[in-house]
């Protein structure tokens, strides 16, 4: 049974009025991609193939540990979440799972949850453990780390939690469990920076242990936050080589705002998919630190880099390259659906982006060192309007051409804000 949230009526009727200018948009960039031998309709039906997961916590408005905003209507149980997320995929038609989080998403009946998933048109993703905060009736703090606490039965109680998060998964279809720990110092002395690691990495390898044999673990690195002198899993290098020591089910989870101001991720992700090592991405944009900013509302050619990166990666494959797509914001002063339908159009445009590249042109120039036509390789791809393209694909797939108006004119949030019970006030990172 199909339970979708919004009505295929309303969406056909705004599409109704935006059909006539979409396709004339469309045919006049066809025409212009046609005079760079590239095949609109090819390009389309590789963004009808795409897809990215959301995050469960990203439905809700998310805060600082200074204060938190909420909005009148905004969900707050794991079933209200499912379905803005429902709202979300039925007008973008980009984003059929979503990745939940545990403890916050725990329910009695994860069979029964993945049902009612299902009936919103929605499956799940990559499972996050979360051993970076204390939950009540909880036998052990995390407050000197989890999986490289220097305590046993606390390094213990994590990887039980890890284990349970894989068998929650198991009953919602997820096959990649992702492993983000907040375990680091704030003093110099305070923990040895090499023990940690091995600590880490004896438990890390009980988690792995109990991976089914088609899952995945992803680590996540984070170089600071919560800990502010050292994380043990702080880099691109400690996450690879941790992965390469757990085994071939380990792979990296790059999430953009998890690195120094000014890396050059898209040289990560090359370096992790040469190695085999690239898993996925949790995607956000950030301008000075962890700020879990929209996709690409900073730094959009980043964004389109990145992408590029995957293309390339595509074209000279590695054993089971297969990154899994995630977006992992807070969204503090914005309606999280409005974010992630614009967040979600923000990365499919840089993989269309991407895949408009003249890849000849582009090696030919990179052979025989002609800079400048490598880079307008890159420029003349970058600069294309790509939108015909994404909201064709939508409006073929029963999306919206516009969302955010189609979402506007559903009135969703204000129907909510009557239903549902309202949040409380208070600090926190979601
Ligand atoms: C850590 C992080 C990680 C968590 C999420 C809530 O900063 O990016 O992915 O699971 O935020
Ligand atoms: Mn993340
Ligand atoms: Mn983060």
């Amino acid at each position: 049974t199909t339970n979708l949230p919004l009505s295929d009526d309303l969406i056909a009727q705004a599409n109704a009025r935006e059909t006539a200018a979409l396709e004339e948009d469309y045919a006049a960039l066809g025409r212009q991609l046609e005079r760079r031998g590239i095949d609109i309709d090819a390009i389309k039906g590789r963004v009808a193939g795409f897809s990215v997961a959301v995050p469960s916590w990203g439905a809700g408005r998310g805060g600082t540990r200074f204060a938190k905003f909420p909005i009148a209507g905004e969900p707050t149980t794991i079933y209200e979440k499912l379905q803005d997320c429902a709202v979300i995929n039925q007008l973008s038609r980009v984003t059929p799972r979503v990745s939940p989080h545990f403890p916050w998403d725990k329910v009695s009946d994860y069979a029964a949850l993945r049902e009612e998933a299902a009936s919103l048109g929605l499956g799940f993703d990559a499972v996050n453990s979360n051993t970076f905060q204390d939950q009540k009736d909880q036998a052990h703090s995390y407050a000197t780390g989890s999986l490289s606490s220097t305590v046993a039965e606390t390094r213990a109680q994590a990887v039980e939690h890890n284990i349970e998060c894989i068998e929650i998964g198991k009953q919602l279809g997820s096959t990649d469990l992702t492993v983000w720990v907040g375990d680091g110092t704030n003093f110099p002395g305070q923990q040895d920076l090499a023990r940690s690691l091995d600590r880490y990495l004896e438990a890390a390898a009980q988690v792995y242990a109990a991976l089914p044999d088609d899952w995945r673990m992803l680590l996540e690195h984070k170089m600071f936050e919560p800990a502010f002198y050292s994380s043990v899993i702080s880099d691109w290098g400690s996450s690879i080589l941790a992965a390469q020591e757990l085994g071939p089910k380990a792979k990296c989870l790059v999430d953009l705002g998890h690195h120094a101001p000014n890396t050059n991720i898209e040289q990560i992700v090359a370096r992790l998919h040469r190695f085999d090592k690239l898993g996925g991405f949790h995607f956000n944009d950030s301008k000075y630190g962890d700020d879990d900013l929209d996709s690409g509302s900073i730094n959009p050619h980043q964004l389109f880099l990145i992408f590029n990166e995957l293309v390339e990666a595509e074209l000279n494959p590695r054993d089971g390259f297969n990154p899994s797509y995630m977006i992992d914001q807070s969204h503090n002063v914005t309606d999280p659906i409005e974010s992630m339908l614009s967040s979600a159009e923000a990365i499919t445009s840089c993989f269309a982006k991407a895949l408009l590249v003249d890849r000849q042109a582009l090696h030919g120039a990179q052979e025989s060192n002609d800079t400048m036509m490598a880079f307008q390789a890159l420029r003349r791809a970058y600069n294309v309007d790509v939108a015909p393209i994404l909201a064709m694909a939508r409006m073929e797939s029963g999306g919206a051409i516009d969302v955010l108006s189609t979402y506007r004119q559903s009135k969703w949030r204000e129907r909510k804000a009557q239903e549902r019970k309202p949040v409380g006030l208070g600090a926190g990172i979601v």
